[in-house]
């Protein structure tokens, strides 16, 4: 799938149509991604996250980037993992299924996704990079209007993770 790419890098720097925030059901904000987005952002991000009196397990919302590079945020709180038996895997490709739905239907045409629920929420990582990357390569089917979607990866063991899944696709 040529329109799927996988970096190493920091998602707030990227400039792009939207990045997605692997937020907490709250959307106000917390550590890893969500802090540093929030921290480039800005805090008119936080005023308007306040605005949408947060989000349900996979789904997501969407706002202005503010100081970002990015034009958009998509916010979508992931599943905890809890061993795998209370609908993780379902949760969290619903997550990819609606955070690129909602950049859809906002014209973005280029989307980065850091890889949710793989740091604090503790998901399998092997796991989740393919529920994520068939949850993309399946919506890119059906939706030629987006020229790109990338995993921005954060650190190297998760960017070689996602790079194996890709190859399995
Ligand atoms: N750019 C790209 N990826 C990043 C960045 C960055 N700047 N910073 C961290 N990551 P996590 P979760 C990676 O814990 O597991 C928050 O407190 C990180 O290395 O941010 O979905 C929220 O408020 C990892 O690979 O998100 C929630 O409460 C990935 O992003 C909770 O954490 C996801 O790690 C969500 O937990």
């Amino acid at each position: 799938m040529a329109r799927i790419e996988i970096i190493q890098g920091d998602i707030t720097k990227q400039a792009v149509d939207a990045i997605v925030n692997a937020a907490n059901t709250s959307l106000l904000g917390g550590g890893g991604v969500d802090g540093a987005i929030h921290r480039a952002a800005g805090p008119e991000l936080l005023a308007e996250c306040r605005t949408l009196h947060g989000c349900e397990t996979g789904r997501a919302k969407i706002t202005k980037g503010y100081r970002l590079p990015a034009k958009h945020v998509i916010h979508t709180p992931g599943p905890v993992w809890h061993g795998g038996t209370h609908g993780e895997d379902a949760l969290l490709a619903s997550c990819y299924r609606s955070c690129l739905t909602l950049a859809a239907e906002n014209g973005c045409r280029t989307v980065d996704f850091p890889s949710i629920s793989t740091g604090v929420y503790h998901f399998p990582l092997e796991r989740a990079a393919a529920i994520a990357l068939r949850e993309i390569a399946a919506f890119l089917e059906t939706h030629p209007e987006l020229e790109r979607v990338r995993m921005v990866c954060f650190d190297e063991r998760t960017r070689r993770v996602y790079e194996e899944a890709l190859e399995k696709l």
